[in-house]
């Protein structure tokens, strides 16, 4: 396996989960309630490891984010996990295909081009796209459709502090992303027996992109996007299913139609445009009642209930008022 560019070391020859946990240590120890809240959530003397081949100006950006009050006071899913146990199919259907795949990906230079409803379309390097905006710390759930579900701390700004800049019109009902298309840096898509069309697309209504808990994330652990969780930018949309948060995202347009999206062309049946996180609607497959909370071993299968809307519905339910969720599911 190669190394992460631009570094000798791999990802776990740096424990930042060690890192992390003893920054969540300290913080408990130094100081509690408002006060700690809005202290800076990265020390400088708790750089992100050297194992970081992001550009200094977003490993900088990282590093100075805030903690959020809407994280998650849950155990954090270890770093192996979460950067080890992925689903990318641009680089392999296999959980550990995006680690080993993925390492000859470059996200670095990366330029969004923005188009359709907004007086802010054109192409921006990622660095003005992002000049200004101020990082936060976003502790989730992640909850699979495939039923397993971790607890990740993200780096990231808001989804609507993002939005706002680029001036959506007024007429923009919805906003469509695209994931980046290099066959010759992802292997999976290059693939005669693909399972999905590629470049992989999502798309969220405007009330939800802008609503306050939506994150296009630029990090993860402390430090940058490693390639596998979708560098160098990525959304998170707690309440949903996985599959909404779209990795590697080269494209950002505002329409006012609904978006077409990856899993609903493959599969319009098993897989909705909404895809709210809900244990009342199986899949045609398996039951959506209860999930794996990784990491979990034959011995210690780890279940949970599953909540409606991941466990937000107080924060998001209000969106989705007078809609039967069983058929938009
Ligand atoms: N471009 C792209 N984005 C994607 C996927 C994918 O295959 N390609 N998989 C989705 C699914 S099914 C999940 S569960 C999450 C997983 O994110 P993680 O690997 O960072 O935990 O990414 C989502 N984003
Ligand atoms: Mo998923």
């Amino acid at each position: 396996m190669k190394a992460p560019v631009g570094s000798k070391l791999t990802e776990r020859d740096v424990t930042p989960e060690a890192i992390y946990l003893n920054r969540r240590q300290y913080l408990k120890a130094s100081a509690v309630g408002a006060a700690a809240l809005m202290a800076p959530a990265l020390k400088a003397s708790e750089a992100a490891p050297s194992a970081d081949p992001a550009p200094l100006w977003l490993q900088s950006q990282n590093k100075q984010a805030s903690s959020s009050p809407f994280s998650t006071t849950e155990k954090l899913t270890p770093y192996e996990y979460v950067t080890g146990y992925n689903n990318f199919y641009e680089f392999g259907t296999g959980k550990d295909d995006p680690e080993k795949k993925g390492q000859d990906f470059k996200p670095h230079p990366w330029q969004v081009t923005v188009s359709g409803l907004a007086e802010g379309t054109g192409t921006f390097d990622l660095e003005d796209l992002l000049k200004g905006l101020a990082v936060e710390e976003r502790i989730y759930r992640l909850r699979c459709v495939e039923a397993w579900s971790m607890v990740i701390p993200w780096l990231g700004v808001p989804m609507a502090a993002l939005l706002k800049r680029l001036k959506p019109l007024s007429s923009a009902r919805y906003v469509a992303f695209e994931t980046v298309y290099r066959p010759e840096e992802m292997p999976g898509q290059g693939s005669f027996f693909a399972a999905i069309d590629y470049p992989y697309v999502e798309g969220l209504r405007m009330d939800e992109a802008m609503h306050p808990l939506t994150l296009m994330a630029t990090g993860v652990y402390g430090r940058s996007l490693p390639n596998q969780n979708g560098a160098p930018l990525r959304l998170v949309v707690p309440w949903k299913y996985g599959f909404k948060s779209i990795k590697s995202i080269r494209k950002i347009t505002f329409t006012d139609r609904q978006p077409q999206t990856t899993w609903e062309k493959a599969n319009a049946r098993e897989y909705g445009f909404y895809a709210n996180v809900n244990p009342a609607v199986d899949h045609p497959r398996w039951s959506q009642a209860e999930e794996r909370r990784l990491p979990s071993t034959l011995f210690a299968s780890n279940r949970v209930p599953t909540l409606p809307f991941n466990g937000y519905a107080d924060a998001v339910a209000g969106l989705y008022q007078g809609m039967d969720l069983t058929k938009y599911y």
